[in-house]
C-alpha cells in the first residue's frame, strides 16, 4: 500500500511542502482547471509533474479524468470525445502518470445535505440527512415522484424542516447537495439543476450501463497498451438520487463492470466511505473479492441510520470493519496507493477553509491511523510466516 493525500493543485491552501510533513509520499491530483471532454496537454502535465516531483512526491493517481456528460448520456457522436479521452491517457502515460481514477455519476458527484454536522466529542463531519435530502426533492425542486424514494417517517421529518426552513437554511442546503462535484468550481442553482437532470429522462440503469459499456469499450484497449490502469469510482451515496440512474453501487455492479471489458486496466476505486453506505454492501468481503482488480483505495468510515442518514464517522470508527478490509488488500500483496478520503474538521481546520471533505488535521489523523493498523497488520503476518 503507498500512503497518497489528495492535493488540489497550486490552488489548495494545503501546500507540498506542508503535505510532506503528513509523511505521504504519493501526491494524488488533476488538472482540475481543464473544462471536461477537452484534452489534457502533455506539457500542463509535465509542468504539474515537475511541481510535484521538485517537492519530493510522486503523482501517483490522477483523480479524477472526468467523462463528459454526454458520454453518460449516449448523446450523439461522441467519436471526438472518446478520441480526445484517449489523448489525455496518451499524454499521461507519456509523463509517467498511469494511474486513472473517473466516476461514472450522471451530473452530481458525492452528496450531503450537511458540510459542518457536529462529531460529539468536537470537530465536524460530512452528513446525508435523508429527510432534508427529501425536502430539497419535494419543496425546492419540486420532483413529486421523490416521495416513492424515502420512508414515511423522514417524508414527515421533510415536511416539518420546510415550514420551519428560512430562506438561508434553504440557500445552505442547495449549496451542501451542490459541494460535492470534484474540484469544480461552477455549481447549479435550482433551474441549471433542473435542465441538467431532464438531460436523463427516460434513462434508466440498462442504458446508463449500455453507455457505460461503449464508454470501456472505447478506452480500456488503449489505456492497455499505454500501461494506464484505469479505476472507477463507487456511486456516493450508492442508490438512485434524485430520480437519476446509478450504476456502480453494490458488488453485482463492481461485477457487471469489470467483465464488461474484462482487462487489468480496467479496474475499480474501491471507496469504503461510498460503498460502505450501502447496506448490503459486506466490505471485508467485497475487498477479498476485489483486491487482484483495485488499483486505488480511498479509507473512511460510515455510521449509518435506518431511514437511509449516514454520516462520516473517524477512520477506525462506525460501521464498516477497516482492519478487516486492510488485511484483505495486505493479503493481496499489491502497491496499491490508498488516501484517507475525507477527514473530521479538527481543532484549527475550519479556520483554513479548504475543501469541504478535505481538511488538513482531519486527514491527516485519518491517514496516521491507518498507517498504524498498516504496521500492526504487517507485523502480525510476518510473525505468522515466522512461525509457520
Ligand atoms: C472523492 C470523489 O471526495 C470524494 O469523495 O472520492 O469526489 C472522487 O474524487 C470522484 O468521484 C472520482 O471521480
Ligand atoms: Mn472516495
Amino acid at each position: 500500500m503507498i500512503e497518497s493525500w489528495r492535493w488540489y493543485g497550486p490552488f489548495d491552501k494545503i501546500t507540498l511542502p506542508e503535505i510532506a510533513q503528513t509523511g505521504a509520499t504519493g501526491i494524488v491530483t488533476a488538472l482540475h482547471e481543464i473544462p471536461y471532454g477537452e484534452v489534457w496537454p502533455r506539457a500542463t502535465i509535465a509542468a504539474r509533474h515537475a511541481e510535484i516531483r521538485a517537492a519530493g512526491f510522486d503523482w501517483v493517481v490522477v483523480e479524477s479524468l472526468p467523462i463528459h456528460e454526454r458520454i453518460k448520456r449516449g448523446d450523439g457522436d461522441l467519436s471526438a470525445l472518446f478520441a480526445n479521452y484517449r489523448q489525455s491517457m496518451a499524454n499521461l502515460a507519456a509523463e509517467g502518470v498511469t494511474t486513472i481514477c473517473y466516476n461514472f455519476m450522471p451530473v452530481l458527484d458525492w452528496t450531503r445535505t450537511d458540510l459542518a454536522a457536529p462529531v460529539a466529542r468536537g470537530g465536524s463531519c460530512l452528513r446525508f440527512e435523508a429527510s432534508k435530502m427529501a425536502a430539497f426533492e419535494l419543496y425546492m425542486l419540486g420532483r413529486a415522484e421523490a416521495e416513492a424514494d424515502y420512508t414515511p417517517e423522514a417524508l414527515q421529518k421533510a415536511a416539518i424542516w420546510h415550514q420551519q426552513a428560512s430562506a438561508s437554511d434553504k440557500a445552505t442546503l442547495l449549496h451542501s447537495i451542490m459541494s460535492g462535484l470534484p474540484g469544480a468550481y461552477d455549481r447549479y442553482d435550482i433551474a441549471g439543476l433542473k435542465a441538467a437532470l431532464q438531460g436523463y429522462d427516460g434513462l434508466d440503469q440498462d442504458a446508463l450501463r449500455a453507455n457505460y459499456t461503449r464508454f470501456l469499450q472505447e478506452v480500456v484497449p488503449a489505456a492497455e497498451d499505454l500501461g494506464i490502469k484505469l479505476c472507477v469510482h463507487p456511486d456516493d451515496p450508492p442508490r438512485d438520487i434524485l430520480g437519476l440512474p446509478r450504476i456502480v453501487s453494490d458488488a453485482e455492479d463492481i461485477r457487471f463492470i469489470l467483465n464488461a471489458v474484462d482487462s487489468p486496466a480496467n479496474g475499480l476505486t474501491f471507496c469504503t466511505g461510498s460503498l460502505g453506505a450501502n447496506p448490503a454492501n459486506d466490505l471485508p468481503a467485497m475487498a477479498r473479492e476485489f483486491a487482484g482488480r483495485t488499483h486505488f483505495a480511498h479509507l473512511r468510515n460510515v455510521r449509518k441510520d435506518p431511514d437511509g442518514s449516514f454520516e462520516e464517522a473517524a477512520h477506525l470508527e462506525g460501521d464498516t470493519d477497516m482492519v478487516a478490509v486492510l488485511a484483505a488488500f495486505l493479503a493481496a500483496d499489491r502497491a496499491i496507493p490508498y488516501r484517507p478520503d475525507h477527514g473530521h474538521e479538527l481543532l484549527d481546520d475550519a479556520a483554513r477553509g479548504t475543501h469541504p471533505g478535505y481538511p488538513l488535521v482531519g486527514r491527516l489523523r485519518g491517514l496516521a491511523e491507518l498507517r498504524g493498523v498498516i504496521a500492526g497488520l504487517g507485523h502480525l503476518a510476518r510473525a505468522e510466516s515466522g512461525r509457520a
